[in-house]
């Protein structure tokens, strides 16, 4: 086999690209509104729960159908959810689409009823079965911040929105229409109606009509959407619309099929056969955006030695098969992968694509492989250009600290020594993340589960980083770091006030955690007073916390009396970075200090964050950040963690 010369190699990775960018349809899921009702939630140990189920329900049946309902619980803090994609969104996108209403949703809590309109798809749910609704008193038209138009275009944008409403009833409540607009040779007009799949027809176009009606209103402007109760439209003078059979899936295997047919032609035939195609997809990418980008990032990806094929990855980890599945991790699932050249990874599929700005989140993951440390996971590489985002890890063998800690057996496999020597690493790395010249980094999500460790049980810090690339999409860091209850600085909770102080706020409780082989707010519906930092600082302050100590420590009685002093002064330290106010929390060099100079006297920590002291109850002012705590449980997808196979 021939290989083919730089230049045709680098023309070859270009055609990639622009074919993987056109084939994958755009997912839609810009966010167009949140619309929450005002009425609260009656029992949040209830209502909670039940949410997050519906959710999950719902999750499933989107993934299959692209539409679901769901139903969990009875009486005032029953959920009911509805949720479907519109007609051409392919079942990958669909799925994106629907994370991402489901992250904006719980926006809504405390208030129990709420719907989330989506370019791409919607989300509501209620106390109460509306399936059949199909008007209601929020329905309206938004219209486009975008150019006015002249007559002609109004005159078939109204023919569009009126074929498109009167057609959709008959045909499942979906349909699109595209009018040439009279007079232009090259303009036409988008348009797009869709109903519920719960409406009959008689309720889908009593939606439509109004819908459209209401929507017309925006004309001449270039662009328009109706938000109703039963029903979703959208015109607009650009294409939106996606050609209906494309699917991640298929373009995928279109890739494999393409890369391997490709790579084992003649260096010649490759490079007119290019030629050929890069005209051609050319004309159609120009439409979208420049080719700039394009001609950098291929140029970025060629030189570099972080760029996986994304075809190299799917094929490492079988297709991302269930049976490679370590985990799920805040941003994304993942799967271990055999590389061509013998070597184990772990390969992360993130649950957002960032193929719209892939230059940048390259940049991010050539910065974040620069950070080198004993206890931080490496990140190996990434496949940024195709039609999913991966991340490429060093594989730990013996999975994360969360499945040795909360697990009474696998737990003694942690004695103190090892606690200890965890600690230790964690607190390293965390000063290296944090003290770092070139990149500052704040972790925002320390947890146990996001403590990895190596073959000699040694910590090593996942996931630290990618907050920081997300950060430029709010919402999105609203999943990724909607970090577990429990573990987030109230600071940041509250306001999203960030400093290095928040990681150390969560390294606070992880001390806690080793310590005691508890979790703290593992029961995400019990009332915060009943958390392992209350019991703990109850013990702390009574001077009686060995008897919280995990019996797992192992302690040997020729060092008790030593390791009790150490475990004891562990907690102190723990307590000193937990401390409601941030500025009395150590830095993290300061807290590593503390942990090993053990002959300086330590001072005496102030109270953790939503406790009255003198009564361990509540605070008033406490209770409002309580529901800010639950939210953040809610918005949270799913714990990260390794689990084992
Ligand atoms: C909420 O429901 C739980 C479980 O039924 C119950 O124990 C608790 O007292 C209720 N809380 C309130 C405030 O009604
Ligand atoms: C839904 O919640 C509201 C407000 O809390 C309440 O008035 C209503 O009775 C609930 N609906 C059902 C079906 O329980
Ligand atoms: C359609 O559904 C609405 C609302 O549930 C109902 O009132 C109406 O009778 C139904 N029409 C037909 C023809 O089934
Ligand atoms: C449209 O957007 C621009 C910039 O975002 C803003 O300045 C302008 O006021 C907006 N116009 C309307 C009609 O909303
Ligand atoms: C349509 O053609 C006109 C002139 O022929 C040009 O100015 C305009 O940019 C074109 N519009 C689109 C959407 O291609
Ligand atoms: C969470 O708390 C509820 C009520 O306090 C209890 O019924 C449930 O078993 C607990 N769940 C776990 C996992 O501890
Ligand atoms: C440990 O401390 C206890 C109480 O201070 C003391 O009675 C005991 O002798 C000590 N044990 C050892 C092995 O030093
Ligand atoms: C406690 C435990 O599971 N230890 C394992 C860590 O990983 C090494 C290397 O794979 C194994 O040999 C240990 O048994």
């Amino acid at each position: 086999m021939k290989k083919p010369v730089p230049p045709l190699f680098l023309l070859f990775i270009l055609f990639i690209t622009l074919l993987v960018d056109s084939i994958v349809a755009d997912p839609r899921y810009h966010r167009v509104e949140l619309r929450c009702k005002t009425t609260l939630e009656h029992n949040t140990t209830i209502f909670v729960p039940n949410y997050i189920a519906t959710m999950d329900i719902l999750a499933n049946k989107i993934r299959t159908s692209g539409f679901g309902v769901a139903n969990v619980g009875t009486g005032p803090d029953g959920v009911y959810g509805l949720s479907q994609c519109y007609g051409d969104l392919s079942s990958l996108d669909c799925t994106l689409c629907y994370s991402q209403a489901r992250i904006l949703s719980p926006k809504c809590y405390p208030y129990n009823g709420g719907s989330t309109y989506l370019d791409g798809c919607f989300l509501r749910y209620e106390n109460y079965s509306f399936f059949q609704e199909f008007t209601g008193p929020g329905d309206k038209s938004v219209c486009g911040n975008t150019s006015r138009k002249g007559p002609e275009f109004k005159n078939s944008a109204s023919k569009a929105v009126l074929d498109a409403a009167a057609a959709a009833p008959e045909k499942g409540g979906y349909s699109k229409s595209v009018v040439r607009v009279t007079g232009s040779k090259n303009e036409s007009v988008y348009v797009l109606a869709n109903c519920w799949r719960t409406l009959n027809i008689t309720s889908c176009r009593a939606c439509l009509d109004k819908a459209s009606a209401s929507m017309m209103g925006c004309l001449p402007l270039s662009e328009g959407r109706a938000l109703y109760t039963g029903c979703f439209m959208r015109y607009s003078d650009t294409n939106f619309l996606n050609e209906e059979q494309s699917s991640g899936q298929s373009t995928a295997s279109k890739v494999a099929i393409v890369a391997g047919i490709l790579s084992s032609v003649a260096a010649l035939i490759i490079g007119v056969a290019i030629g050929v195609h890069i005209r051609k997809q050319r004309r159609i990418q120009k439409k979208r955006r420049g080719t700039n980008d394009v001609v950098k990032m291929a140029k970025m990806l060629h030189d570099s030695s972080l760029n996986f094929k994304y075809s190299t990855l799917e094929k490492a980890t079988g297709s991302f098969d269930d049976s490679n599945k370590l985990g799920q991790g805040g941003f994304g699932t993942v799967y271990k992968g055999v590389l061509p050249d013998g070597r184990e990874v772990a390969v992360k599929r993130l649950f957002f694509n960032n193929r719209h700005r892939a230059a940048d989140f390259y940049n991010e993951v050539n910065m974040i492989s620069t950070l080198e440390h004993k206890n931080l996971v490496r990140l190996l590489g990434c496949s940024c250009s195709g039609p999913e985002s991966l991340l490429v890890y060093e594989i730990l063998p013996n999975t994360s600290l969360d499945r040795f800690l909360f697990d009474p057996s696998r737990g003694k496999a942690l004695n103190w020594e090892r606690r200890y020597e965890i600690i230790k690493g964690t607190a390293e790395g965390l000063v290296y993340l944090h003290e770092n010249p070139n990149v500052r980094i704040i972790h925002r999500d320390i947890k146990a589960s996001n403590i990895l460790l190596d073959s000699k049980l040694r910590a090593k810090i996942a996931d630290f980083g990618l907050a920081r690339s997300f950060q430029e999409d709010k919402s999105h860091i609203s999943t990724a770091i909607a970090g577990t209850l429990g573990y987030m600085a109230p600071e940041y909770l509250a306001h999203g006030q960030l400093t290095e102080k928040a990681d150390v706020y969560s390294f606070g409780v992880l001390l806690l955690e080793i310590v005691t082989g508890m979790q703290n707010n593992r029961n995400q519906t019990s009332e915060y007073s009943d958390s392992l930092v209350a019991a703990a600082w109850k013990h702390f302050q009574l001077g009686t916390v060995e008897n919280l100590l995990d019996p797992n420590l192992m302690l040997h009685s020729y060092n008790h009396n030593n390791s009790i002093e150490e475990i004891l002064w562990v907690v102190h330290v723990g307590f000193l970075c937990i401390q409601e106010e941030p500025s009395l929390r150590p830095s993290m060099s300061k807290a590593l200090q503390m942990l090993l100079k053990k002959e300086e006297p330590l001072s005496a920590p102030t109270n953790p964050p939503f406790m009255d002291v003198r009564t361990m109850e509540f605070s008033d002012t406490c209770k409002e950040q309580y529901h800010l705590l639950s939210t953040s449980s809610i918005a949270t997808v799913s714990h990260s963690s390794f689990n084992p196979r």
